[in-house]
């Protein structure tokens, strides 16, 4: 088998011990262990002066991390301009949020050039490259460029928007040549993948063959073939099952339990984004207190944030409204015994989150456009079976094209969403539990195990012209 060389914005921590990592992390390393392989990517580190480094070396038994540190200029246009002010907004939908500037296109374009010279003389002719992410679209062009014939695929964690939106890019037409420089192109649902198909008809006159729900599209463009399809990311299933079950021992948990005292438990846990609808959320919790007034007391809210893009000004603004949302409703409902919301800026480790989302009666993942959003997955994964909580999830999440036993919601509608927290702290039991085994089901039968393997069985297919 050829050995697979991953390449993403950030590597995970080469301490495998330390692995509070997310599913890709966990993903990708069972990937690269069982071929073996190069993890490149940014240390995470970024430095004052623009000279450019060797990329710094780590084996740990056949595979071999392979980071660079990023100038500080690198840093401001690549990641924080380009990645995340302009495509991240776009991407999800967030016109109006986008900052279009030439400065940061180049130093994005830059960065992805830099990063390719440095990873050319470490592959080898036979080996496959798997590129993750908005950050690394020109990528793979940038290898070709330097004459690399292997194959090379790219997988999408953001939803890929509808051509009406992508159009508000300067320049769409070359990021989308850029992304048909890849042998197979990966999006997390049909969604995604029909918003790509249908630019490459709409803005590019170019061609379309549909292979079937689990074929995928093949992609004429450019002049060259490419294979595009869905594969929706997923969880370690039966881990975070067995993770689940023991977790409800933990002291964390234990301590969660009692400061409850048998009051009922919503939970939110997300990265503070503005993508995932937090504002709305809290005034969901607020309209169910408002309009159902029995909760009072009897139910809590914990949403957990821990910071991200701190330096990106729009992630600065998101989270000083949610103090402040918070702070209002709060202000409004406490009791001198009870706090409604239980808002947090912080992270907990996996054993303990799983703890937590099996002690919650309700989920509430409530994205206005997300990709996925594995926090859905694992709260149904952490349930007990025999009494599980109810998932309440946005339709503009991925996951709701799988997991279409939550009770769904736009979470726009925040009366709406409102009512649905109603109807999940109201629920008998057997509905839950039917909910939850039509959800479980889904989810042992695509764990992440299915997606790793699916997308490198059909980068091995490659190449498709
Ligand atoms: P994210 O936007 O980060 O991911 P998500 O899919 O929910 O969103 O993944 C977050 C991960 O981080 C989950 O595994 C979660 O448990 C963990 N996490 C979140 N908050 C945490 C906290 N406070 N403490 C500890 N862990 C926490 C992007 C895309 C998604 C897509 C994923 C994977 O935006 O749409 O599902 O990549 O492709």
């Amino acid at each position: 088998m050829s050995r697979l060389v991953v390449v993403s914005n950030r590597v995970a921590p080469i301490d495998e011990g330390k692995q509070a990592a997310g599913g890709l992390a966990v993903a990708v390393l069972a990937a690269l262990k069982k071929t073996g392989g190069i993890w490149f990517g940014w240390s995470g580190t970024v430095v004052e002066e623009e000279s450019q480094s060797e990329p710094r070396r780590t084996d740990v038994g056949r595979l071999t991390y392979a980071t660079l540190d990023l100038s500080r200029r690198d840093f401001e246009e690549y990641y924080n301009g380009f990645a995340n002010q302009t495509l991240w907004p776009l991407f999800h939908y967030r016109v109006g949020l986008i900052e279009v500037s030439r400065r940061t296109r180049e130093g994005y374009k830059r960065v992805n050039g830099y990063f390719a010279e440095k990873l050319v003389p470490l592959l080898s002719p036979d080996d496959m490259v798997w590129v993750h992410d908005y950050h690394l679209i020109p990528f793979g062009e940038e290898l070709r460029q330097r004459g690399c014939t292997q194959r090379m695929g790219f997988f999408l964690h953001t939803p890929f928007p509808a051509p009406e939106i992508l159009v508000a890019l300067p320049n769409h037409r070359e990021l989308i040549r850029e992304l048909c420089a890849y042998d197979l192109v990966g999006f997390h649902t049909h969604v995604d993948l029909r918003s790509f198909a249908d630019y490459i008809r709409q803005e590019l006159d170019g061609e379309v063959e549909d292979r079937g729900p689990e074929g995928g599209m093949l992609i004429h463009a450019f002049g060259r073939t490419l294979l595009a399809r869905a594969f929706p990311i997923s969880i370690d299933t039966e881990n975070l099952v067995g993770i689940a079950e023991t977790a409800m021992r933990s002291r964390h948990t234990q301590r969660l339990k009692e400061s409850l005292v048998g009051r009922r438990l919503i939970i939110g846990v997300d990265r503070l984004d503005y993508s995932k609808g937090l504002p709305q959320r809290f005034q969901a919790f607020e309209q169910l207190l408002a309009t159902y007034p029995e909760h009072c007391n009897r139910v809590s809210f914990l949403q957990v944030a821990p910071p991200s893009r701190e330096d990106v000004p729009e992630y600065i603004a998101i989270k000083r409204e949610l103090s402040e949302l918070s702070g209002r409703i709060n202000g409004r409902f406490a009791e001198f015994d009870w706090v409604p919301i239980r808002y947090l800026n912080k992270s907990f480790g996996r054993r303990v989150l799983a703890g937590f989302y099996r002690t919650a009666h309700v989920g509430l993942v409530t994205p206005l456009r997300d990709g996925m959003n594995l926090v859905a997955k694992e709260y149904v994964a952490c349930q007990d079976a025999d009494d599980p909580g109810v998932l309440v999830l946005s339709t503009f999440a991925g996951a709701a094209r799988e997991l279409d036993s939550a009770l769904i919601v736009n979470p726009f509608d925040i009366e709406a969403v409102a009512d649905a927290l109603q109807r999940a702290l109201t629920m008998p039991l057997p509905e839950r539990k039917e909910r939850h085994a039509a959800m479980m089901r889904i989810l042992r039968s695509h764990d992440i195990g299915w997606w790793r393997e699916s997308y490198v069985d059909a980068l091995t297919r490659a190449p498709y012209g």
